[in-house]
């Protein structure tokens, strides 16, 4: 068999690669699967210039014609959000959409893994997969959680969304060797919320301080990922208590209509959209931004020792 490149870097993105210059990598099935049109399209714009305005180069990520895309132009995007048939693709289906030229947004862990290919090293997005609630009984456990004890990306989130089960997301992070650190507080954030009720296992206040831990892992040859975890502005957080109800309807929704695989985070995300009256979604918008910010700073810091 001849080798084959399978990947496609946008000159941009090459060119700060190959001079050492601070890049970031952003997801895709954010924009296709996780936010309606037009807001998603609108975010991932301004998402990739808020990166810019902080100092580094983006490079949002799908696959497009056969190809794993690294920094799409403006054309791209827009495609990927305002079309039906784009797939959700995760790690298990790159071979498929590659080998079908199938247009894909990708997860957190394909993402990841297209980063680590082209060599960028940090990630920016909303919320990771984890443990679904009552995974003890369904196994639905995100592909993210086991691409992150594997692949030397850091993920810049929110936490951890509560339409997941927190506390064993934390304990599998934990087993696949994961560091979780937290960007200036103490308690580990929920996505939409703040404060999840649960500690962060690790907390850091500085951008800097960040990059120094992300240099000394993977100096020390500890391959796998660190999810650092940006709690959503206060004044932009709807509180977990107020959450937690609109959740637990958006999981009945799921259970009798039977939601399951790689359709239940989308259809969640959806259904809490739709009975927030689009609270939800402003929140969403303003914790990616947020993400975006901080990502590009400790990248910019990554870099440049
Ligand atoms: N959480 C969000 N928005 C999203 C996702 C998660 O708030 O768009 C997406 C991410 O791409 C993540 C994926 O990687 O859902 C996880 O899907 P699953 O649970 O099927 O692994
Ligand atoms: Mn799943």
């Amino acid at each position: 068999m001849k080798p084959v490149d399978f990947l496609n870097i946008h000159p941009e993105v090459k060119e700060a690669l190959a001079g050492n210059k601070p890049v970031v990598a952003l997801e895709s099935t954010i924009i296709a699967h996780g936010m309606p049109y037009p807001q998603n399209v609108q975010t991932a714009l301004e998402v990739e210039a808020i990166v810019r305005e902080n100092g580094a180069i983006p490079a949002t990520i799908a696959v497009l014609d056969g190809k794993l895309c690294v920094g799409l132009n403006r054309e791209q995007l827009e495609m990927l959000g305002n079309s039906t048939g784009v797939w959700k693709v995760s790690l298990r289906d790159l071979p498929y959409v590659v080998s079908n030229k199938i247009a894909g947004a990708t997860t957190v862990a394909s993402t990841m893994r297209i980063a680590s290919m082209a060599g960028i090293r940090i990630f920016v997005t909303g919320g990771i997969g984890g443990v679904h609630r009552g995974a003890e009984t369904s196994m639905d456990i995100s592909a993210d959680l086991y691409e992150m004890s594997q692949t030397s990306v850091a993920v810049v989130s929110a936490g951890v969304k509560s339409i997941l089960d927190i506390g064993l997301t934390l304990e599998y992070l934990e087993t696949g060797g994961v560091p979780v650190v937290t960007y200036g507080q103490d308690d580990f954030p929920a996505f939409y919320s703040r404060f999840s009720g649960y500690k962060s296992p690790l907390r850091l206040d500085s951008p800097e301080t960040i990059a120094g831990m992300l240099r000394a892992k993977w100096q020390m040859g500890l391959s796998g990922s660190v999810l650092i975890a940006n709690p959503v502005p206060a004044s932009m957080e709807v509180p977990y208590e107020r959450m937690e109800i609109f959740i637990q309807e958006a999981l009945k929704d799921a259970g009798e209509q039977k939601i399951n695989g790689k359709n239940l985070t989308p259809f969640l995300l959806k259904t809490i959209a739709e009975k927030t009256g689009g609270e939800s979604l402003s929140t969403n918008i303003a914790l990616v931004k947020n993400n975006a910010e901080l990502g590009a700073r400790i990248a910019v810091s990554y870099y440049q020792d």
